[in-house]
């Protein structure tokens, strides 16, 4: 296989809104740059990136595909991701692997919900973007329509490249060539516009440009067009058929000659250190230099094993280098090197920055792992991408006794592949719970779990995740003395909490002074106040926001032992806690629904009769609306069915969590009596 310098390469993720065509887009891409025979289908689970059985079966796509293609010189690495608000963890997570995210709009549909998102967080990160308007050859489309809504929505900067022309059975070119007819308004007045845009940011082509009516060619526009990519002054609109194929050639073309190669794009934000000696640094996409490689994503296969796919930011990866995984301090030798194309891959010998590949069976690379090559600088790691924190909950059992370590072992390789699925222990039902982005985000991984690793669970509706925190300072002290026969137990203890702000978490301090106890007891004391946090005394909540600063106590030369520290810690915090005022928080969520236009009067009133706040709505396009808002997640039990009743089935919803706050004082009550006759009973 040919090696392509960093300046032929081309990262770029095609992302968007489900059923945007994104998948038969990547599929028809690789049919134009002769990677690929022929175009397989969605429909009949024939493509390259939904090549899993789950994805063949569900119709789309529930995880990023990495593939790749040759055109004109140039290696494009694509990577097509899942366009649903439950998968959306996955397309985040390519974010971070490529210079140009190109957002992929269906006419007919128009702007939706993952299309704004994407396009926001695209540009958060400092990405070049694209828009691609696909499906011009459907019937029954205003293409017209759909461009005026990208602009409206995202802005005037979004210009086109080219039009459809031939009602939609191909594109004229505005940019290199410009000429022909387009379906609608004129090609010379968008050319105009593209060079108005781009040589603003550069003062003396402006110059050129206006005082001496000199015209400008392509080439003197590259590097003031690549300057406005960067800074999101210009978002080229491109138009497509990935079914019959118009202007794919010509959006092949689009990436090679305008597309950022890596040295053009803005460079990532890497990190290293810890505390006060942290460093925030730029990655150089140079292949002479040190070797700075991120891992954006990962598969387990239970056949393969582990797969760490990543994108090359710095320096060369070849076959036999030696690399460091985040701060381990033993390297790994890469021994097989992998071009994705799909589920399938090439072998290369190496490979430079903007280069996408993954190394297998690597046990110690993980999701958000940075590879390295340098021994002093360790603790390397990428300026973290924010995920939408997991809300939907469901609680499971192995359906097989003796299953239990099996199921998490199976969970956590499952969490090391998603950032957005979560496993919580609730310490009072003794019971695991799987937390993700949407009802169908934990179908999905349930299935996966039986299919791939042949484990069967048991599910039912998990308890809402309450928390415990005090609301007031207080004072804690408990004395353990046991006298039993031989030796006795010995143990003082005075203690101090105090409310942090709401995130805070916990924090133990030790103030003791003189040795009143002794330091070696200390972590006994911690370990004794730790006990408390998993199930609080008020509701057996997880406690937290709390501060315990241990600053007093008493020990005995003979009688002190750890037990006696870990008792009298455990039943000093109580003590504190009990005159702190406890009370419960209740986890409040952010929602979206997404609905026809004539249901929002429904599902904003339904959403303020459940506590709710309705923040916004949003127009997104052809009739439908997005309703923001923000809801204590005990009121939304049962939303989708209700969802799906207020909308004839035409709703959709996703959600993640806002912010904890206190629960209202009727069902605080409510929860403290359930606790009480729950301990009890225990007792009993
Ligand atoms: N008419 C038409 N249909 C398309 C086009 N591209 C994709 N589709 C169809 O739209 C649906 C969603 O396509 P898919 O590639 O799975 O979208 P994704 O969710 O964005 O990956 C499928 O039924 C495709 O056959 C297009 O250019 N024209
Ligand atoms: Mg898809």
């Amino acid at each position: 296989m040919a090696q392509f310098e960093t300046s032929n390469i081309r990262s770029i993720a095609l992302v968007g809104h489900g059923a945007a065509g994104k998948t038969t887009l990547a599929e028809a891409l690789l049919v134009a740059a002769g990677a690929l025979p022929a175009a397989g289908s969605v429909e009949r689970g024939t493509t390259v990136s939904d090549g899993d059985p789950l994805e063949k079966t569900w119709q789309h796509s529930l995880r990023s595909s990495v593939m790749h293609l040759e055109s004109a010189g140039t290696r494009i690495h694509l990577i097509d991701t899942p366009g649903y608000p439950d998968f959306v963890g996955q397309s985040i997570a390519a974010l971070d692997a490529v210079e140009t995210a190109a957002v992929v709009v269906s006419a007919g549909a128009g702007v939706e919900m993952i299309t704004s998102r994407m396009m926001a967080w695209s540009a958060a990160r400092k990405l070049c973007r694209l828009v691609v308007i696909n499906k011009i050859d459907a019937d029954n489309v205003d293409v017209e329509a759909t461009l005026a809504a990208v602009r409206a929505a995202f802005g005037n900067e979004c210009l086109p490249i080219n039009l459809p022309a031939d009602g939609g059975k191909r594109v004229v070119d505005c940019f290199f060539n410009p000429g022909g007819e387009s379906d609608f308004s004129s090609v010379a007045q968008a050319h105009h516009a593209l060079v108005d845009q781009v040589i603003e940011v550069d003062e003396a082509l402006m110059a050129q440009y206006l005082e001496q009516g000199e015209e400008i060619t392509p080439d003197e526009l590259h590097a003031p067009f690549e300057k406005a990519l960067r800074e999101g002054h210009l978002v080229p609109v491109c138009f497509v058929s990935a079914r019959t194929g118009a202007g794919v050639r010509e959006l092949l073309d689009v990436m090679v000659r305008l597309a950022p190669n890596p040295a053009e794009g803005n460079p990532p934000l890497f990190i290293k250190g810890a505390g006060d000696s942290e460093v925030e640094f730029h990655s150089v996409p140079d292949a002479a230099k040190h070797v700075l490689a991120h891992v954006f994503k990962v598969v387990i296969d239970p056949y393969v094993g582990k797969l760490g796919v990543f994108r090359v930011h710095q320096g060369t990866v070849t076959r036999d280098t030696q690399l460091f995984v985040g701060d381990g301090r033993k390297p790994f030798k890469v021994a097989h090197l992998l071009l994705l194309q799909g589920g399938k891959s090439v072998e290369v010998d190496s490979v430079v920055p903007g280069d996408i590949a993954a190394v297998a069976k690597v046990d110690d690379i993980g999701f958000d792992c940075v590879l390295h090559d340098s021994h002093d600088e360790d603790a390397i790691r990428m300026r973290p991408l924010e995920f939408p924190v997991p809300m939907h909950g469901v609680a499971i059992a192995p359906k097989r006794r003796g299953d239990e370590q099996r199921l998490s072992d199976v969970m956590h390789k499952m969490m090391a592949e998603d950032p957005t699925l979560a496993v919580e222990h609730d310490a009072q039902l003794n019971e695991t719970v799987l937390r993700g982005l949407g009802e169908l985000h934990l179908r999905s991984t349930l299935e996966r779990m039986a299919s791939q690793f042949k484990l069967e669970v048991e599910t039912r509706p998990p308890r809402i995740p309450y928390r415990e925190t005090i609301t007031a300072k207080a004072e804690g002290h408990h004395r353990h003395k046991k006298q039993t026969g031989g030796a006795g137990q010995f143990g003082e203890v005075y203690l101090r909490i105090e409310p942090l702000p709401r995130g805070g978490g916990f924090e133990f301090k030790d103030a003791v002074k003189g040795g009143t106890i002794p330091t070696q007891y200390i972590p006994a004391v911690q370990k004794g106040v730790e006990q408390v946090l998993a199930s609080g005394p008020l509701a057996g909540f997880p406690l937290q926001d709390v501060r315990v600063t241990v600053y007093d106590g008493k020990h005995h030369p003979v009688d002190s032992k750890e037990v006696a520290f870990v008792s009298a810690g455990r039943k000093a915090f109580l003590d504190a806690i009990d005159k702190a005022r406890p009370i419960v928080l209740e986890p409040v969520v952010h929602v979206e629904v997404m609905c026809p236009g004539e249901h929002v009067g429904d599902i904003a009133g339904d959403l303020s009769g459940r506590r709710g706040q309705v923040t916004g709505t949003r127009t997104l396009q052809a009739g439908s609306l997005a309703v923001e808002g923000q809801v204590p997640l005990s009121e939304l039990d049962g939303y989708a069915a209700r969802l799906k009743a207020m909308t004839a089935g035409h709703g959709a919803y996703s959600m993640a969590l806002s912010h904890y706050e206190p629960a209202p004082p009727a069902l605080q009550t409510q929860l403290a009596a359930e606790h009480a006759k729950h301990r009890k009973h225990e007792e009993d």
